[in-house]
C-alpha cells in the first residue's frame, strides 16, 4: 500500500532551505527521459542540515554538491523523499534522474498524450519529474533546456523566453527557454509534439504586443481553436478593465491534449488544456460547451494574478487561488453571457458542493489534513470558496469587493500567501462582523435557513424571522452562526412587487430587491411600509450558499413560478414544488399546479431556458441524495408525474416545438438567445415522445437529419431514449459512425450508449466495447455521466450487482490512473440516502476495495471516508 501518512495545516512549517534558480535539461524519449535538475538552493532556516527532495517513480542515476559527485551510499531515500546532508547557506544541488513518460498512465508529471508529450504538476507532479522541494511556497527562475529528436517532436514549448535554438547530429536539436520570474514548481510545464498552432496578438493596456498561440495536436484543425482563441482575447480585455490586471509576459501559449486529468492548468504562460474544455464547432461542442470553454479558458487566464502572481503559502490555501479564481470566472462569465450562466454556479453549489457536504468526504473551505491533496479539488475549494466571496456583493456592492481584491493582489504580488492574509485586505475595505464571516471558512456543512413571516396589515409591517442552523445537524453537533446576507422581493397576489420603507432594509433598488443580513442564530426584522399581504421571494440570485425553508403555500410557490423574474428563485420554487409532491402519497398534481404549469407554458417566450429548467423534474439522482426517498418508490413517481407532464400539455408541447423551430431557421449561431430556444425545445421534444412516440418519434428522427449542430442532434437523442423498439440504437449507430473521427464525438457517443443500458448486461457488454477507453480519463467520465444523469436505476438495482460490477472497473481504474478512480468512486459513497440492503451492498464492495493490494492512496483516503 502506498504512503500512508497525514499532512496536517497545524504542523505547517515555512520551507529549511529555498530554491534560487532551477536549470533542467530534459533528453526527451518517450520510453526513457533523462532530466538533469540543477537547483541553487538558499538554507534559510540556519538550524537545518539535511535538505529533503521530493520524487516519485523516478530512477535516480547521480547526484552533485556544489560540484562534487555523491556516492550512492550517502542518499538516505525514505517515503519518496531523498535527504542528503547540507550544512551550507548556498548550495548547488545537481540531481539526475530518468523517467518513462510512456509508461506513465495516471496523467501526473511527464507523460505521452498519445504520440504527444506533456506535463500536469499541480499538485504534486513535478516531483515525478525530478526530484525537486516541491512546494507551493517555494520560488524559484526557470532556465529549461530539452534535447529531443526533431522528427517525432518538431515542437517543444516550455514558459519563459526561448533564447537558443538550434540543430544537432543524429536527428537531434537542442531549445532553451528562460522564464526569470519565479514560479512554484506545481506551475512548471512542458509539452512536445506535432502541433497545429493557431496564433493571434494582443495588444496590453500598457501598449505592449502580446503573441498569443493554441497548439492542437495534428488531428485537430485550427478552427476547433478560433471561439478559445477570442475567449481568451475578451479574459484579457476584461482583467484590465475590472481589476487592472494586465499581462505583461511577451507571450501566451495554450497546448490541448486529449488526455487530462481535468479540464485545464493554469502554468505561467503555457497553459495546459483538456481539449474537451478548448476545442469547438457547432457539430463538435453543445451549447453548454461553448459556455464551458468561455469559462475555463477565463478561469485559467485568471489564475495569472490569482494563484500564479499571487500563490499559496500551502495546499490548505488551495481555495484562496480557486475560490477566488472560480469568483472572477463567474464575473466574467455573466458580464460576457449573461446572466443566466450564474445558474451554472448555482447549479454546481446546489448539486455538487451541497451533496458533497451530504456525504462522508464534507470537509472546510480551509480543510484541517490531508493523505493526498489532489483530492481535495472539490466544489467546496471552489465553488463554495467563490459563494463565500459573492456574499460581499450583496452586502457592500460589487465595486467595493473588486477594489478589495485589487488591493490584496497590488500587496502580495510575487508572494505565495495565506487566506488570512487575503481577508486581512478584504477587512479593510468591507465592514462585516469578521468573526462570523471567517466562520465560513472554517465550518464544515452547509448552513441551513429558516425563514418564517408575520404581516400585520394594521400596522402596514412584515416581521421576517431568521434562524439558522446546521442542515446535516445530526454531523454537525455544534453549529457557530454565519454571516448571512438575504436579498429578497416582495410581491403581492396579483403580480406587483411591493416595497418596503427604505431605512428598515439594507440595498434597496429600483426593481424592489432590498437586503437583510444577519450572524445571529435567530434574528427578528420588521420591514415598514408594506402595504398588502405580501408573498416573500427570498435568496434572489442564491445570495449565500445555504439551503433554505420557508413556509409558503402551494398557491404562493406557484405564484412565484409565475411572477419572479429571477432565475434562481424560480428553480428553486420549482424544485420544492416537485421535491414535495413526488414524496407525497397523493396525486403529485393539484389545480394550482397545473395551472400553474399552462401559465408558463403559455408564457414560455419571457425567458426560454429558465422554462426549460422549471418544467424539467430534478433529475432521480439529485432528489435521492438529498435524502428522504424510498428509491424504488420514487422511480415510480418519477416516471409517473414526468409522463403526465407530457401527456396532459401534449397541445402546448407541440405549440413550443412549432414555434420554436420557426424562430431557428437558419444557420446555428451560439448565443444566449438561441441555446435558450433550442433548451426549451428539447424539452418539448421529450415530452411529445413520451406522450406519443408513434406519432413523434419521426419528428425527432427529423430534427438529428436537419441537424447542423450537435445541440440539436442531442435533443433529439434525448427524446429517442424514451422511445420504445430499435430506432435509438439505429440513431446512435449512425452517431458512432461519423464519431469516429473526433474522440469527443466519442466521448459523447459513449455518454449516450451509457445512459441507453437498459439493463446490467448492456453494462457488461458497453464495458468490453473497443471504445471503452480506461486510460481516457474523458472517456470514463462521459461513461460514468450517462450512468449516473440516465440510468441511475441499474446502477442501483436492490440485488447490489451494480455496485460489484463498478466496484470492479473502479479497481482496474485505479491501478491505471488514481485521479480518476478517485473522482468514479463517489457514486458509492451515498449509501445513507439508500435502503439497508443497498447500503450493505455498497459497503460490501467499500470494504472489497480497501482490502486490495495495491489501491492507490487517492482512492484510499475515499473509501476510508465511510467506513
Ligand atoms: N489548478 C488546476 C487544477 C489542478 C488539479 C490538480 N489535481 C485547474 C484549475 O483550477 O484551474
Ligand atoms: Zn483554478
Amino acid at each position: 500500500m502506498s504512503r500512508i501518512e497525514k499532512t496536517y495545516l497545524s504542523d505547517y512549517q515555512p520551507p529549511c532551505y529555498t530554491v534560487v534558480t532551477t536549470r533542467l535539461l530534459f533528453k526527451l524519449d518517450p520510453v526513457s527521459t533523462e532530466v538533469t535538475a540543477e537547483y541553487h538552493i538558499r538554507r534559510l532556516d540556519p538550524q537545518a542540515t539535511v535538505l529533503w527532495l521530493d520524487g516519485e517513480d523516478l530512477q535516480l542515476d547521480a547526484v552533485w554538491l556544489n560540484g562534487e559527485e555523491v556516492a550512492s551510499d550517502q542518499w538516505h531515500i525514505a517515503c519518496h523523499r531523498l535527504g542528503l546532508d547540507c550544512d551550507y547557506d548556498e548550495t548547488i544541488v545537481k540531481i539526475k534522474v530518468r523517467i518513462a513518460p510512456s509508461r506513465n498512465t495516471q496523467l501526473q508529471g511527464l507523460y505521452m498524450s498519445g504520440n504527444n508529450m506533456c506535463t500536469q504538476c499541480e499538485a504534486e507532479g513535478f516531483r515525478r519529474i525530478v526530484y525537486s522541494i516541491d512546494r507551493p511556497d517555494v520560488m524559484s527562475t526557470y532556465d529549461v533546456s530539452c534535447i529531443y529528436p526533431i522528427n517525432q517532436f518538431p515542437n517543444v514549448i516550455a514558459a519563459g523566453q526561448l533564447v537558443d535554438q538550434r540543430a544537432l547530429d543524429n536527428d537531434q536539436a537542442y531549445i532553451r527557454f528562460v522564464d526569470n520570474s519565479p514560479k512554484s514548481s506545481y506551475l512548471f510545464a512542458l509539452v512536445a509534439g506535432y502541433f497545429n498552432t493557431l496564433t493571434d496578438y494582443f495588444t496590453n493596456s500598457s501598449g505592449q504586443r502580446i503573441d498569443l498561440k493554441i497548439h492542437l495536436p495534428m488531428q485537430y484543425t485550427k478552427d476547433q481553436a478560433v471561439f478559445a482563441m477570442s475567449a481568451l482575447k475578451k479574459s484579457m480585455r476584461w482583467d484590465e478593465q475590472v481589476y487592472g490586471c494586465v499581462y505583461d509576459l511577451p507571450v501566451y501559449h495554450i497546448a490541448a491534449f486529449a488526455d487530462f486529468n481535468m479540464g485545464a492548468m493554469e502554468n505561467k504562460g503555457l497553459n495546459i488544456f483538456n481539449t474537451s474544455a478548448l476545442l469547438t464547432l457547432p457539430g463538435l461542442t453543445l451549447d453548454s460547451g461553448y459556455l464551458r470553454v468561455l469559462s475555463v479558458v477565463g478561469h485559467e487566464f485568471f489564475h495569472h494574478w490569482t494563484g500564479n502572481r499571487v500563490g499559496c503559502a500551502n495546499w490548505f490555501q488551495l481555495s484562496l487561488k480557486e475560490g477566488l479564481t472560480t469568483y472572477r470566472e463567474m464575473r466574467f462569465a455573466q458580464d460576457i453571457y449573461g446572466d443566466t450562466a450564474r445558474l451554472d454556479y448555482i447549479h454546481a453549489l446546489t448539486e455538487g458542493q451541497f451533496r458533497e457536504d451530504r456525504g462522508p468526504t464534507a470537509h472546510a473551505v480551509i480543510p484541517q489534513s490531508y493523505e493526498k491533496i489532489d483530492n481535495f479539488y472539490t466544489a467546496t475549494i471552489y465553488t463554495k470558496g467563490s459563494e463565500i466571496l459573492r456574499m460581499l456583493e450583496d452586502i457592500m456592492g460589487r465595486d467595493v469587493l473588486d477594489n478589495a481584491i485589487q488591493s490584496y493582489l497590488q500587496r502580495y504580488d510575487g508572494q505565495a500567501t495565506t487566506m488570512q492574509s487575503f481577508l486581512g485586505v478584504v477587512f479593510e475595505h468591507v465592514n462585516v462582523d469578521r468573526h462570523a464571516f471567517e466562520t465560513w471558512y472554517r465550518q464544515i456543512g452547509t448552513p441551513k435557513v429558516i425563514l418564517t413571516t408575520d404581516y400585520d396589515p394594521q400596522q402596514e409591517t412584515l416581521s421576517v424571522r431568521v434562524e439558522q442552523l446546521a442542515a446535516q445537524a445530526k454531523r454537525q453537533a455544534v453549529y457557530e452562526p454565519v454571516l448571512i446576507p438575504i436579498k429578497c422581493r416582495l410581491w403581492s397576489g396579483m403580480g406587483h412587487v411591493l416595497r418596503p420603507h427604505a431605512d428598515s432594509v439594507d440595498r434597496l433598488q429600483d426593481d424592489g430587491t432590498w437586503v437583510i443580513s444577519t450572524h445571529s442564530e435567530s434574528q427578528t426584522f420588521v420591514l415598514t411600509g408594506v402595504k398588502d399581504k405580501p408573498i416573500v421571494a427570498a435568496f434572489i440570485g442564491l445570495s449565500a450558499p445555504v439551503v433554505h425553508h420557508d413556509m409558503l403555500s402551494l398557491e404562493e410557490r406557484c405564484q412565484l413560478l409565475v411572477f419572479e423574474s429571477d432565475p434562481y428563485v424560480k428553480l428553486a420554487q420549482a424544485r420544492h414544488i416537485w421535491r414535495s409532491r413526488l414524496s407525497t402519497i397523493h396525486s403529485v398534481w393539484s389545480d394550482v399546479l397545473t395551472n400553474a404549469v399552462s401559465q408558463l407554458l403559455d408564457d414560455w417566450e419571457q425567458d426560454p431556458a429558465t422554462t426549460a429548467l422549471v418544467l424539467q423534474l430534478p433529475t432521480l439522482k439529485s432528489l435521492q441524495e438529498e435524502g428522504g426517498f424510498d428509491f424504488d418508490m420514487l422511480t415510480q413517481t418519477h416516471a409517473q408525474a414526468e409522463q403526465y407532464l407530457a401527456e396532459n400539455w401534449q397541445t402546448s408541447w407541440l405549440q413550443v416545438f412549432r414555434q420554436i423551430t420557426q424562430a431557428l431557421r437558419g444557420a446555428y449561431q451560439w448565443n444566449k438567445k438561441d441555446a435558450g430556444l433550442r433548451k426549451l425545445r428539447a424539452l418539448a421534444l421529450k415530452m411529445l415522445v413520451l406522450a406519443d412516440a408513434e406519432a413523434y418519434v419521426p419528428v425527432a428522427c427529423d430534427l438529428y437529419d436537419a441537424a447542423d449542430n450537435l445541440t440539436d442532434q442531442a435533443a433529439a437523442v434525448e427524446a429517442l431514449l424514451h422511445a420504445p423498439g430499435t430506432v435509438l440504437e439505429q440513431c446512435l449507430a449512425r452517431f458512432q459512425a461519423h464519431a469516429a473521427e473526433h474522440e469527443l464525438l466519442m466521448d459523447r457517443w459513449m455518454y449516450w450508449s451509457a445512459k441507453s443500458c437498459r439493463d446490467l448486461d448492456a453494462v457488461r457488454c458497453l464495458l468490453q466495447h473497443q471504445h471503452f477507453l480506461k486510460f481516457n480519463p474523458n472517456r470514463m467520465y462521459a461513461w460514468y455521466s450517462g450512468m449516473m444523469d440516465g440510468n441511475y436505476g441499474v446502477f442501483h438495482q436492490a440485488d447490489g450487482q451494480g455496485y460489484v460490477l463498478f466496484g470492479q472497473l473502479v479497481s482496474e481504474i485505479d491501478a491505471v490512473n488514481p485521479n480518476t478512480a478517485s473522482r468514479l468512486i463517489s457514486a458509492l459513497l451515498q449509501g445513507q440516502y439508500f435502503d439497508v440492503q443497498r447500503q450493505a451492498a455498497m459497503r460490501k464492495v467499500i470494504a472489497l476495495l480497501l482490502k486490495q493490494e495495491g489501491v492507490s492512496t487517492m482512492l484510499r483516503e475515499k473509501l476510508a471516508s465511510v467506513s
